[in-house]
Parts: C-alpha cells; sequence; structure tokens
C-alpha cells in the first residue's frame, strides 16, 4: 500500500459533499419539535404588548380553570425562588418574568402549561393583566435626555439609562495627530438593529427525573456546555447532574447563543409539574423578543495628511442595548471587538470611546453573524474609508492601497492591542480589482453620467479577528477560551469524533472528518462526527463568532495527531523496528529506507486492541484541548457595481466580487457555501432588512410581512475568488470564514450606492438604503 491520494479520501481540499444532508434533505433530521416525551406538557408565554408600564394587577385564576392547564407561572411566584431575575452574560440581570414593570414590547409576563399547545394558548388569554402605561424611550438620544425615566430602576444605584461608559486607545496622541492633519474626515452613521431570523425558532424540551435528580434538557443551543453552566448557576442545580443535547438546529445566525428566559421558564416548569415540558417560540416571539444584533451609532473622524495617509482615527459608539444589557458575550470590552476596527489599515494611532445606553426595546446585542461587534466595527471603517477618500479627492482602491498593510509588516500591532499576524491584502485588493474591471467601469461610470445614467462602484477591504478562544496574546472575554476534541479509532479503524463546537448548519460533520481523514488517512467516510450532548462532548465554548475551526478544528488536528503519535509506536512494534526507524506517509507507516514493509493506520487500530506493546494501555483514542496563541486574520476585498435609478431611488446590484483570505480551506465547497450566505445578508443589511420602533416602543417589523429578507429571487448573483495565506499558528493553517461576507460585504453595496449618487454632497444614507431614502438623498444632491 501507498501514500493515499488525500483528496480522493475526502481529505483537505476535497469539496466533499455535506454528509449531513443525507438525513436532511430526506426529512430525517431531528430538530426539537420533533422530540415528544412520554407524558410532555406544552408551554407558551404572554407577553407585555407595552414598552413601558408599571404591572398593577395579574390575575391568573381564569387560567387555572381550564381543563388540561397544569400550571401558570407568575413572577411573584419565581421571585419566591429566588429565580425573577437572572444574571446575563454580559454581568448584567435580566427578568426572567416581569414582576413590578415591564420594560419592553413582548417582554415575558406570565407562563402556562397545559397538556397541549392550544390549551396552552387559551390559558394565556385567560391570564388578566392590567398595565399602567410609561412612556417609552427608543433610542439613544431619548436614553441618555436630561429628566427621562429610569428604566433600570430595579437595580440599586442607578441613576441614569447608561448601561456602561467604556474607552480604548492613545486619547492625547490621538488628539496631537488630529492637531497635525491636513484633512479631518468626519461621518455620523448608525448600524440598524436587524435580527438573525433562522428558520427554525428558539426552544427547550427540558425533563427532570424526580427519581434521579437528573434534568435533561434538549436546547437549541449554539453553546451547550456553557448554558450547562448557566442553567447550574441560575437554577442552582448540580452540574453533573444536567444534561444539554442540542439536536439538529435549522441555523442559529447567533441567534441561540445567549440563555433566554424561556429555557428557565421550562425547566422549572417540568421541576414543577414532574413532566416533560416544551417549549417553541413562535416567528413573532423570535421576532420581537430574542436576539437582536447590531443598533449602534458612530460618530466617527479621521485625521489624514494631504498624500492619502491616515494619521489617526477617532470614533465615539452609542449603543442601544434595550432594557437588559445581554449581549451574548462576556467581554471585558463590553463593545465586543469594536476595536477590531481598522486593523488590516496601517494606522499607528487612534481612540475610541463607547457608551451603552438602556432603553425600552428588547435585549440587543447578539452576535449575528459577526464576532461580538465586528460587523459594526467592518462597516464603520469602510463607510469611513470611503467618506475620506472623497474627501482627499482621491480615488477609493488608491487610498487603500496607500493604507493597507503591506505583506512585510507582519506581525504587526494595532493601535488597540491586537496583533496582526499574516495576509497579504494588496494581493487580494488586486485580485478584486482585476475580476471586476476597475478602471473599465470607471471609464464606464463616467461616459454614462453624460447620459444621466447613475453607475456606481463600492469597496470593502477587511481583516476581522476570529476565533475567540485565544488567552495568550489577547484577552478577549477576561476568561480564558479554548476548543476540544476526543477521537477514537476503533479496532476496525473506523473513527468517531465529539467536539465542544455545535453545528447549526455549517457542516461540521463533513469537515471535521476531513481534517482526520489528512491526519490519519482514515477516508473521511469511516469517521463520524458528533457534537451537542454534553453527557458525551468533551468540554467546548461552542459555535458563534466563526471560532469552530479556528479553535475546535485545531483540536480536531491535535486530537489526530496524538493518535498518530501512538499509532507510530503500535507499527514499530508491529514492524519489529525502533520507532525512529518509521515513518509516516499518509494513511501508513512504513520502515526508513524499506518503503515496502508498512502498517496501515487500521492495522495499527487492530493491534491497539489486540496486539498492543507489552505495557502500553490498550485502545487507539486521544483528547486534545486547544488555546490557541492569537485569533486568527482573514482577510477579504469585496467590490459591487450597481445602477441607481434617478428618477424613482431604486438600486440594481449589476455584479458582485468577492475575494477570500480564509488560510487553507478544509472544504472549498462548503467555505463557498458560508461565502454565499454571508453575501446574500450583506445585500440583506443594504437593501431592506432592519427593524424599528415606533414612538411607543412597539415593534415594526416583528412579522414577515414588515421585517424583509432577500429571497432568492431579490439575491444577485457572487463571483467569488480566493488568496491563500496560512494561519501561522493553526495546525492546518485554516482561518474562520462563517461571517466573513456578512461583516465586509455591507459596506461595499452602500458605498456603491453612494458612489452613484454622492458625487455632488451626499454623503451618508443610513442603511438599509431604502428607495425613499435613496431617492430623498437624490434631491439633496439635485439641489446642491
Ligand atoms: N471551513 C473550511 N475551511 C476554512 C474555514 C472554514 O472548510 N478555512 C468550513 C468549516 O469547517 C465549517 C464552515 O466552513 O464547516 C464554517 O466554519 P467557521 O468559519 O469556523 O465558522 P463556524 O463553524 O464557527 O460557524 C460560525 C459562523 C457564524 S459566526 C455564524 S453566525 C453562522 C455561520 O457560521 N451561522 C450559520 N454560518 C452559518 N451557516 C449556516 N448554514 N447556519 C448558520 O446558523
Amino acid at each position: 500500500m501507498t501514500a493515499l491520494d488525500e483528496v480522493k479520501i475526502g481529505g483537505l481540499g476535497a469539496s466533499r459533499l455535506r454528509v449531513e444532508d443525507q438525513r436532511f434533505v430526506r426529512g430525517r433530521g431531528t430538530y426539537l419539535d420533533d422530540i415528544k416525551l412520554p407524558g410532555m406538557l406544552y408551554m407558551e408565554i404572554v407577553r407585555s404588548p407595552l414598552a413601558h408600564a408599571r404591572i398593577t394587577r395579574i390575575d391568573t385564576s381564569k387560567a387555572w380553570q381550564i381543563p388540561g392547564v397544569r400550571l401558570v407561572l407568575t413572577g411573584e411566584m419565581m421571585a419566591q425562588r429566588n429565580l425573577a431575575w437572572m444574571p446575563t452574560l454580559s454581568y448584567d440581570t435580566q427578568a426572567v418574568l416581569a414582576t413590578d414593570k415591564v420594560r419592553f414590547q413582548g417582554q415575558e409576563v406570565v407562563v402556562v402549561v397545559a397538556d397541549d399547545p392550544y390549551i396552552a394558548k387559551d390559558g394565556c388569554d385567560a391570564v388578566e393583566i392590567d398595565y399602567e402605561p410609561l412612556p417609552a424611550i427608543v433610542n439613544p438620544e431619548q436614553s441618555a435626555a436630561p429628566g427621562a425615566p429610569i428604566i433600570r430602576d430595579d437595580k440599586p444605584g442607578q441613576t441614569d439609562n447608561t448601561c456602561y461608559r467604556w474607552e480604548v486607545g492613545d486619547r492625547e496622541a490621538t488628539e496631537r495627530a488630529f492637531a497635525e492633519a491636513d484633512v479631518v474626515s468626519s461621518l455620523k452613521l448608525h448600524y440598524p438593529r436587524s435580527h438573525p431570523s433562522p428558520i427554525e425558532c428558539c426552544g427547550a424540551v427540558a425533563d427532570f427525573d424526580a427519581g434521579t435528580g437528573k434534568l435533561t434538557v434538549y436546547m437549541t443551543t449554539q453553546a451547550p456546555h456553557i448554558v450547562r453552566a448557566a442553567v447550574a448557576l441560575i437554577a442552582e442545580l448540580p452540574e453533573h447532574q444536567i444534561r444539554i443535547v442540542s439536536p439538529d438546529i435549522g441555523g442559529g445566525f447567533g441567534n441561540k447563543v445567549p440563555v433566554y428566559p424561556g429555557y428557565v421558564h421550562a425547566i422549572l416548569a417540568s421541576i414543577l409539574t414532574g413532566r416533560p415540558v416544551k417549549w417553541i417560540e413562535d416567528k413573532t416571539g423570535n421576532l420581537i423578543s430574542t436576539g437582536f444584533g447590531r443598533d449602534m451609532y458612530l460618530d466617527a473622524q479621521m485625521a489624514l495628511r494631504r498624500d492619502g495617509k491616515i494619521l489617526a482615527v477617532r470614533m465615539h459608539a452609542d449603543t442601544d442595548q434595550g432594557a437588559f444589557f445581554a449581549d451574548a458575550q462576556p467581554s471585558k470590552f463590553k463593545v465586543g471587538l469594536l476595536h477590531s476596527a481598522f486593523a488590516c489599515y496601517d494606522i499607528g494611532i487612534g481612540y475610541i470611546t463607547a457608551q451603552g445606553h438602556y432603553t425600552n426595546k428588547a435585549p440587543g446585542g447578539v452576535a449575528y453573524r459577526c464576532s461580538f461587534r465586528v460587523t459594526e466595527a467592518m462597516f464603520f471603517q469602510e463607510r469611513m474609508m470611503q467618506a475620506a477618500a472623497t474627501d482627499l479627492g482621491m480615488d477609493q482602491a488608491e487610498f487603500r492601497r496607500i493604507n493597507l498593510r503591506r505583506d512585510v509588516a507582519f506581525p504587526a500591532r494595532t493601535p488597540f492591542g491586537f496583533l496582526v499576524d499574516s495576509g497579504q491584502y494588496h494581493k487580494c485588493l488586486q485580485v478584486g480589482l482585476d475580476a471586476i474591471g476597475y478602471d473599465e467601469f470607471r471609464r464606464e461610470q463616467a461616459a454614462a453620467r453624460e447620459k444621466g445614467r447613475l453607475l456606481g462602484i463600492g469597496i470593502s477591504t477587511m481583516t476581522e479577528p476570529l476565533g475567540a478562544g485565544n488567552s495568550r496574546e489577547y484577552d478577549i472575554l477576561g476568561i480564558k477560551m479554548f476548543d476540544s476534541a476526543e477521537l477514537r479509532v476503533h479496532l476496525t479503524g473506523k473513527a468517531i469524533l465529539r467536539t465542544g463546537a455545535r453545528t447549526q448548519g455549517q457542516g461540521h460533520e463533513t469537515t471535521w472528518a476531513q481534517i482526520v481523514a489528512h491526519e490519519l488517512g482514515i477516508p473521511a467516510d469511516d469517521v463520524v462526527v458528533e457534537e451537542g450532548d454534553t453527557d458525551t462532548a468533551p468540554y467546548g465554548m461552542g459555535t458563534y463568532a466563526s471560532r469552530s475551526t479556528p479553535v475546535a478544528g485545531a483540536a480536531v488536528s491535535m486530537a489526530a495527531r496524538k493518535v498518530r503519535a501512538k499509532a507510530r509506536k503500535i507499527a514499530a512494534h508491529l514492524l519489529e523496528v525502533s520507532e525512529e526507524d518509521v515513518e509516516w506517509e499518509l494513511g501508513r507507516f512504513y520502515v526508513r529506507g524499506a518503503p515496502e514493509r508498512g502498517a496501515s493506520i487500521q492495522e495499527c487500530a487492530m493491534a491497539a486492541y489486540s496486539n498492543m506493546p507489552d505495557g502500553m494501555e490498550p485502545g487507539l483514542e486521544a483528547t486534545a484541548y486547544y488555546d490557541p496563541p492569537n485569533l486568527t486574520w482573514p482577510f477579504a476585498c469585496y467590490i459591487v457595481t450597481v445602477e441607481v435609478d434617478p428618477e424613482t431611488g431604486v438600486w440594481d446590484v449589476l455584479r458582485v466580487v468577492a475575494v477570500d483570505d480564509c488560510g487553507v480551506r478544509i472544504n472549498p465547497m462548503i467555505v463557498e457555501g458560508q461565502i454565499m450566505g454571508g453575501l446574500t445578508e450583506a445585500y440583506a443589511m443594504a437593501s431592506m432588512q432592519f427593524q424599528t420602533y415606533d414612538a411607543d416602543g412597539n415593534m415594526i417589523g416583528a412579522n414577515y410581512m414588515d421585517y424583509l429578507l432577500p429571497t432568492a429571487w431579490e439575491t444577485p448573483g457572487f463571483e467569488l475568488h480566493e488568496v491563500v495565506t496560512p494561519c501561522p499558528h493553526h495546525p492546518i493553517g485554516a482561518k474562520g470564514v462563517g461571517e466573513c461576507a456578512a461583516v465586509g460585504g455591507p459596506a461595499a453595496f452602500v458605498n456603491a450606492v453612494i458612489d452613484a449618487i454622492g458625487d455632488a454632497g451626499v454623503r451618508n444614507i443610513d442603511m438599509p438604503l431604502l428607495p425613499d431614502r435613496v431617492w430623498t438623498a437624490l434631491q439633496t444632491r439635485q439641489s446642491v
């Protein structure tokens, strides 16, 4: 036997079809709603219709009288068990059920548990609640206004609506750089509130066994181990008696990271009734109360030299956190990784301040397809880049060329402390410019303008820190983060792999097996991947912030290498040579100088259980925990061309070019799928997808008539290109990719539209660029 063909066995670089799709396309997936346990009860939630009100009366007596209603929970009952409030991941508190006041429309007030979901809904309708309305605060400006009602009057010592203040960078050096600048470019922007909107909503089936004291919770979570710890702490239950199982998940996109009150209700209801209890959000519940991202206002300036060199940046962000600070991250930086902005540019100095504001809106700040506020960071960065180039009268591509880090500049420290370790930024930009035909488009644009046609081109270049996990180079969270993998190779050479990550559609079952194939030569089809069950998976931190490949993927590699190291000893034993004389080629060991004498990995596996060397522990398995030395830094260049209709403000996308450098691609097809999905979300952000609230705090966007997502019909085509700069510290050179296009893409679309119409005075249009907003901007332009 000779070395295997890596691509043929489904190793690195193979566009292997997704194995999980075998069950998904046949309707054989097991999603939360497929779980039906004997004697199961169903839970529904009464939500507040008002954004801000005092609760003066709750009467549940009529609900209790409905046949089939088994339990009606109020905040008062929760308070008796010390469960009316729970800690959030951001070190704040959140009401589990409202007691004194409601603080956002959709807040959970009463829970009804019944024999079937319809009776539970009837029970909800029978609950009587009296509210005394209070003025609603729906944005940071109102929140900070003198005399504004204090939203969090439940918190001792809270005398205003400030949730946090935070700063990073060198203020004095930044001021000095601004004093020396030839040009100061300023911009104010808003990244609107938005919802990840997975097809499957959040939910849980809680099953408390009073006999054993064991609590099993099936739940749609992206981070089962973290949720297990949270449940243990919130409900004061022993962690070893809690099993969290995350079944197949119908999309997460960040929505399923936080610990929501509904999970706690279902758990308590199961403990109190002694029966399994199922809670599944309906779409309105999901859209109105769980998992919002963005909602950040930026006021920023850039200090520039006339020749195009950026001297410094200064940014202030006001963030609308909603009623509870429940960002899905315990970041010590409060606004996540906002300060990763400008990491790809050679800027030495900067200063960022941020203020979080409580408002009467559902808790925001979920890492919606972004690594903790990186989406906002990169959008602001690339919009500022466009504005600055315009202020200098400089070409957009040239301005980026002047400021992008050069290949020789790595590793480079950003003004905010990150260490950017690698990249080929100029090559990436050039591939994009060549693919779109930049110079030719500029000529076409000028010619079209002569005829009254508005063509535009927008560029977005960015690197983002992916792989939340490192605690050595850059301590993001104030806690150590890592991930894990456990690989067991059975006697026949087939293997089972478990990790602490949790796929929600990304394809881990396919790609992790490819890493094992690459490291061991076991065909990927012979490796089964399991994730999501805390009773069997090794401890891990979950899947979000595109951290799985950088951290769990690395752990898979390390576990396989440990297995290979043991197999090498077994091979030496089988081949009757010393270990030093054993060489490795994919799938087999052989004797140095006598390549015909070899032992396959499968033969070694058989021997590990039947003919191991004396003194060796039987079996062929290993567990690896990976705490990476740094984040991974993928780079991307997105270029979009558009045509704007001057009569209506409607804009059409002409072309979208994407150049992504996510290092070594494990599965190119899956990577391309991730990029296309991200670009679709980028287009959605730029064109239609946002949630807002009226003056009374009623959400506009709680259904799919008001909250628009693009269908295949609207979504433009994408032209994908790649550059490969292997990550220097990842065992197989891979970097994260899952969110890059969603993070970097929106600015390319907006920049293109502004480029089409902005030459005569339009500086900004806030997303989404609805036709009426563009049309209004066009009127400004025409009057300039
Ligand atoms: N991959 C690869 N080669 C690389 C990098 C990644 O083959 N160099 C593969 C990975 O093995 C994995 C996929 O691409 O199968 C995404 O990997 P990664 O970038 O590590 O991201 P995660 O697996 O951690 O997924 C998280 C990311 C985020 S943050 C959101 S939000 C998101 C996303 O992925 N949510 C998704 N993509 C999604 N895709 C689907 N279908 N559903 C979601 O909920």
